[in-house]
């Protein structure tokens, strides 16, 4: 059996490398040749931990080979990214590409698994343009869809252990795409179609969008009433049916930032607050913004003289490395607009940035005469609260 995957980044290179992990010979499509050539050498081009290992166990043990262009195989799994275009409307021509990609080369009894996020009709969309190219194999192919749900810095296990949602086109195809899962995954495998599956994916990242939203709106009443919304979260969260996520600089990633937009956009009157959720999780990072700046105004005045101000993260969650659709970036980039004189910005997991100077932690701490948290990693919590520094806790680091 020899299993293909199309995109070998956050998802597909990890899923590729278990499966290999599992005896299974796996083939790796990117139309990135650095990606292909890194993988080639056995190492890795994402920071995902244990993942190096993996990978290099499995193209040294010749069950994992990669290369640009795409083989004959028995199971295709399309891990393509679907970035957003426009004004937010989702953008499948990457799945599109790779299911061209493929459609030469499908035969029957093969079967065809779309994973990355995807608008509610993509599975659909894209068994008609085979059976539209390839008349021959309707009925004789398996088509499904079945959304990854791993969680950034965790993902080698949750790969094995998440329950899987699986919707075909009909029911022959979903059997068939559970058999397939079947080889690596210990958690549950559900059956659906392919449209309730898609929108599974999109309602699990919204559902979560909407309840950060929550939170950071009840920061904004928070800030305005007096109130600390740390302690408030916490004793509202002591009754037994209320579970209030974390308020923070806003929602970042390539996930939970982006797949609203995918309901949003194909359902605009029925998705209000999904689409408001969206709204105050941005708006939230514009606030942070605006704190820094008023706060930077109010020392000057009062001081005769410009702060020092510690920016402090520049992540899109607590302890990773990745800065992709990150508030805290986009935080820091508004605030420094009109020059980087006087900031000191810190991000612990990496060691330098393209555009940032990167100050340590500590130093911009002791340094600063302003301090904004804007991500909430380990490292933060070991600073005393200093009350000589104006603090901006947004990411809940001291909770006071
Ligand atoms: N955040 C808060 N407050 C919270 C929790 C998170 O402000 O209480 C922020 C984070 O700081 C970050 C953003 O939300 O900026 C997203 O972080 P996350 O940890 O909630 O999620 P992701 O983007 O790393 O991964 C999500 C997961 N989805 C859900 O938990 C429903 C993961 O399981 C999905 O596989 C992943 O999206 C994906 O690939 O879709």
């Amino acid at each position: 059996m020899l299993v293909q995957f199309f995109g070998l980044g956050y998802i597909g290179l990890p899923t590729a490398a278990v499966l290999a992990g599992k005896g299974v010979r796996v083939h790796g499509v990117d139309v990135n040749p650095d990606v292909v050539e890194t993988i080639q050498r056995g190492e890795i081009h994402i920071v995902e931990p244990g993942l190096a290992e993996v990978v290099k166990e499995g193209v040294l043990k010749g069950d994992f080979t990669a290369s640009t262009s795409p083989l004959s195989a028995d199971v295709h799994l399309v891990v393509v990214p679907t970035p957003f275009k426009g004004a937010h409307e989702p953008d499948i021509s990457f799945v599109e590409s790779a299911t061209r990609m493929v459609l030469p080369l499908l035969k029957e009894e093969d079967t065809f698994i779309i994973e990355s996020t995807s608008p509610v009709g993509t599975t659909e969309q894209m068994a008609a343009l085979i059976f539209f190219e390839r008349p021959e194999l309707e009925g004789k192919v398996s088509i499904a869809y079945c959304p990854e749900r791993v969680l950034p810095g965790n993902v080698l296990h949750e790969l094995v252990h998440n329950d899987r949602v699986i919707g075909g086109i009909d029911e022959q195809s979903t059997e068939k795409a559970k058999e397939f899962y079947r080889l690596f995954v210990e958690g549950e495998l559900h059956g659906t179609n392919a449209r309730t599956a898609e929108l599974c994916k999109l309602t699990e990242n919204s559902s979560r969008d909407v309840q950060i939203a929550f939170a950071n709106e009840l920061s904004l009443i928070c800030d305005r009433a007096g109130i600390n919304v740390w302690e408030l979260v916490e004793l509202a969260n002591r009754h037994p049916r209320v579970n209030i996520l974390k308020p923070g600089a806003g929602v970042g990633g390539h996930c939970i930032a982006v797949d609203p937009w995918f309901i949003v956009s194909d359902y605009p009157k029925e998705s209000r607050l999904i689409g408001t959720a969206r709204d105050i999780n941005n708006y939230k990072a514009f606030w942070c913004a605006e704190k820094i700046r008023s706060s930077m105004l109010e020392f000057e005045l009062r001081h005769g003289r410009k702060p020092r101000v510690a920016l402090m993260g520049l992540a899109f969650k607590p302890n990773i490395d990745d800065l992709r659709e990150s508030p805290a970036k986009y935080i820091v980039q508004k605030v420094m607009q009109s020059g980087q004189d006087g900031f000191l910005v810190v991000e612990p997991n990496i060691d330098e940035h393209g555009v940032f100077k990167l100050t340590e932690y500590r130093e911009a701490y002791d340094r600063a005469d302003i301090v904004a948290f804007l991500v909430a990693h380990d490292e933060f919590h070991s600073l005393d609260y200093d009350n000589e520094k104006a603090i901006l806790d947004f990411a809940g680091v001291f909770r006071r």
